[in-house]
């Protein structure tokens, strides 16, 4: 059953953020939780993520490890853990990159270490960084972020940094994020990254204050999102940070005990609608599909639904034809517009319902029909064969014929073998010119008007 977030917000009224929230009920509801799970298995998440797969790995500081449920289809059933051999000390940072391996940085450490993917076995690979200031070295690294290469992006929350490191190791760069004014973002934790356009988004947890910022990829700051304050574009002391398949920016923000979510970049950053009744959020991971994780202090991991009214598992930012379930999201005309709520769908002028053929995007269309006329068209001929093509929508048979030159009008047709590409044995004896003519047919009886032809001289 989908809790509603007006219940939910009675529940959050114990940790007094209720009214706090309350903007958000003006605004059309975008998440629902759906429920928890994990608190037998994890006692101090610290952050999670996703792959491919929509598995979900929870870093657990408490009993340094990695867990691991399964997605959402198979009920997030607990997998099981690895790495409680790898020497974590204080697990902070968690990512999984498009190959499917695993990222951890540890804040006591102050190192990078890189697991195989889980399917296979997850064992410890590599190695990274160590103590100090230079770039490349970490004091106090928190979450980490990566890029399809995949370079690393550290929240270095001791040399008050946002780091970046090749794969290897190899630093890169890093900017500051310091603000000696009031209200200070000193205490990076958070870090997202939006895939094409570089930028970073960068949370700082300092008590009592905090917030989110934009910066571009040369590390300009560009947008304070929220500063300290309640839900509604104030946080206090957030920690995780992620974008949505549309780049919109959902923030765990833990002190206030809600989960926010901001417009993208492009449209500005935005408060968009919060939820509480998620314990206190440490990290927020989406899914594929409509599906987020969020994991609270207490080792609880509520899993949401979130912007999907129709309820097709499609993000309704990206989803093709919202309001209408279209879990496919085909759009044969790539307009934007699916299949299911186009009414042109191959747009060639004729309505899908008058339009015999009203998926193709073969050309040009016959505006009786909507269909492609058949053609067909002879690519060579000799005096044992004929091969051709054929072209049009639903081309059911090819004929060919052949003749001497002025009596083709009573020429006899013959099948052929195969449609769209076809062919005929022949035999011909006789010395002198030929016509060689072929027609297809489609469904519905509409007839090539003009068989192709192509002439032959045997010598
Ligand atoms: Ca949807
Ligand atoms: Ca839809
Ligand atoms: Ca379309
Ligand atoms: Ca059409």
């Amino acid at each position: 059953m989908r809790a509603s977030f007006r219940k939910l917000s009675l529940a959050v009224a114990a940790v007094a953020c209720a009214a706090a929230i309350a903007p958000a009920m003006a605004s059309a509801q975008i998440f629902t939780v759906q429920g928890s799970f994990g608190q037998d298995q994890i006692s101090q998440p610290t952050a999670i993520a996703t792959d491919s797969a929509g598995r979900l790995f929870v870093l657990d500081a408490g009993r340094r490890r990695i867990s691991v449920f399964d997605n959402w289809e198979a009920g997030n059933a607990y997998l099981g853990s690895f790495a409680a051999d790898a020497n974590l000390q204080d697990p902070t940072g968690l990512a999984i990159d498009n190959r499917n391996r695993i990222w951890v940085a540890d804040a006591a450490r102050n190192q990078i270490i890189r697991f195989d993917t889980y399917n296979d076995g997850a064992a410890p690979l590599r190695v990274t960084g160590g103590p100090g200031t230079d770039i490349g070295e970490f004091n106090d690294p928190q979450h980490i972020a990566l890029d399809p290469r995949p370079t690393l992006y550290v929240a270095d929350r001791g040399n008050v940094r946002v780091v970046w490191n090749a794969a290897t190791g190899k630093p890169y760069a890093a900017f500051g994020v310091g603000d000696l004014g009031p209200p200070g973002f000193n205490s990076p934790h958070g870090i997202a990254r939006e895939p094409r356009s570089g930028l970073i988004y960068v949370t700082s947890d300092e008590a009592g204050g905090g917030g989110v910022r934009l910066y571009d990829r040369r590390g300009f700051l560009l947008r304070v999102l929220a500063g300290p304050g309640q839900p509604g574009g104030g946080v206090s002391g957030p920690r995780g940070v992620a974008l949505d398949p549309a780049n919109r920016v959902i923030v765990a923000d833990t002190g206030n005990g809600a989960l926010e979510m901001y417009n993208s970049a492009v449209f500005g950053n935005g408060f968009l609608d919060a939820v509480g009744g998620v314990g206190s959020p440490i990290d927020v991971a989406t899914a594929p599909g409509a599906t987020m994780y969020a994991a609270s202090a207490d080792g609880r991991i509520f899993r949401l639904h979130y912007d999907d009214v129709d309820n097709d598992n499609v993000v309704d930012a990206v989803d093709n034809c919202r309001g209408l379930a279209n879990p496919d999201q085909i759009d044969t005309d790539h307009d934007g517009q699916g299949d299911a709520c186009d009414g042109d769908d191959d747009n060639d002028g004729i309505a899908d319902a008058q339009d015999r053929c009203p998926d193709s995007m073969r050309r040009p269309v016959n505006p009786a029909t909507g269909c492609a006329n058949p053609r067909s068209k002879i690519r060579s001929a000799s005096h044992r064969i004929v091969r051709g093509k054929a072209y049009g929508d639903r081309v059911t048979r090819v004929q060919v014929a052949v003749c001497r030159p002025g009596h083709c009008a009573r020429a006899k047709w013959m099948r052929v073998r195969g449609k769209r590409h076809w062919s005929r044995r022949i035999h011909l004896r006789g010395h002198g010119r030929y016509v060689f003519m072929s027609r297809a047919f489609q469904k519905g009886g509409v007839v090539q008007k003009h068989p192709s032809t192509r002439r032959i001289t045997l010598r």
